[in-house]
């Protein structure tokens, strides 16, 4: 966290997990308890989002499970964060990317099986640019699908690719400093290599034509998987800050949220310590002053605690949280 500039001042929960952390360091470690915070309220009728509500949605924190950075390249960087917080129904954070240089790539990826006409009408995403960016004003993050687009015939490896700037006929809204929704899977995709009978030689990577509606794509490919899928910026994105948020899959909407550090309770109470249920972050918030003494107590923190401690929060324990697996 500490390199990025932050344009938009963290929100009140970001300082209240901080202080909870502060509280879990001076705090004797008996009990882990997470603080995500699930997106109990229905979410709002946006387009892509609609038509997914039975399945609900996926809360993704700043481990990324189940994504992971594929292919971020130096200078490049994703993370979860509230910098610029969500879009409507998106809670209070989102997946935040960076890549200040030319050679900068920022991605984030799950692989999962599915059919490609699966996609159709239901992918979309929720962009936001940051109006700092020096960037290419057309420039957003993409949307992509790794596809077999023959399926168990041999070969068939492409990339598709969404990108708002070649949709706004559509509709696409490139403006910056707002949160601006996809409706991917009934727009124009392009695709990074010549796929025989779809994207001829010299379409690829969107050129001559080469911008096609998914549904067009998926019926001329009925035995097409989406073997992965995420989000891409860059390289060739310098100056380019953005966030990324409710995107919207076949199996699931994931939201990007910031889960906080892992808050340690201490129990049973510390004798003569005061505040034993201080561990809800209640603790936190007279750290200093409240139990000097008693938070070192030697015994007291073995190592875990001390993980707590550090500055780059939830990724200490990760392996105690309750990461939301949707398929
Ligand atoms: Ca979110
Ligand atoms: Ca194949």
């Amino acid at each position: 966290m500490g390199t990025h500039s932050h344009p938009i001042r963290r929100t009140r929960r970001g300082r209240r997990l901080a202080l909870a952390l502060t509280g879990a360091a001076t705090a004797g470690v008996v009990t882990v308890t997470g603080l995500g915070v699930a997106n109990a309220a229905p979410l709002p009728a946006l387009p892509g989002l609609d038509l997914l509500q039975p399945a609900g949605t996926t809360e993704v924190n700043e481990d990324f499970a189940p994504f992971a950075e594929t292919d971020t390249r130096p200078d490049g960087d994703v993370e979860v964060n509230e910098d610029f917080v969500a879009p409507a129904g998106g809670g209070t954070g989102s997946l935040r990317l960076d890549t200040p240089s030319s050679s900068a790539k920022a991605t984030l990826f799950r692989a999962a099986v599915s059919p490609l006409a699966d996609w159709v009408d239901v992918a979309a995403y929720s962009a936001f640019r940051s109006p700092d960016s020096t960037a290419s004003e057309v420039q957003f993050p993409s949307l992509q699908l790794v596809i077999d687009f023959n399926g168990p015939a041999e070969g068939g490896f492409s990339t598709l690719t969404y990108e708002p700037v070649y949709n706004t006929d559509a509709g696409a809204s490139l403006t910056a400093g707002q949160w601006n929704r996809y409706a991917a899977g009934s727009q124009g995709w392009c695709s990074t290599r010549v796929i025989p009978g779809v994207f001829g030689d010299g379409q690829n990577q969107c050129s001559n034509g080469g911008v096609l509606p998914l549904a067009q794509i998926a019926d001329l490919l009925p035995d097409a998987v989406v073997t992965s899928f995420g989000v891409n910026q860059g390289s060739g994105n310098p100056g380019l800050t953005s966030a990324v948020d409710l995107l919207t899959t076949p199996g699931t909407t994931y939201d990007f949220e910031v889960r906080g550090p892992i808050i340690v309770v201490p129990e049973p109470p510390v004798p003569g310590g005061g505040h034993p249920g201080g561990g809800h972050g209640h603790g936190g918030g007279h750290p200093g002053n409240g139990h000097p003494g008693n938070g070192h107590p030697g015994n007291g923190h073995p190592g875990n605690g001390h993980d707590n401690g550090k500055g780059k929060a939830g990724h200490g324990p990760v392996h105690q949280r309750n990461v939301g697996n949707g398929s």
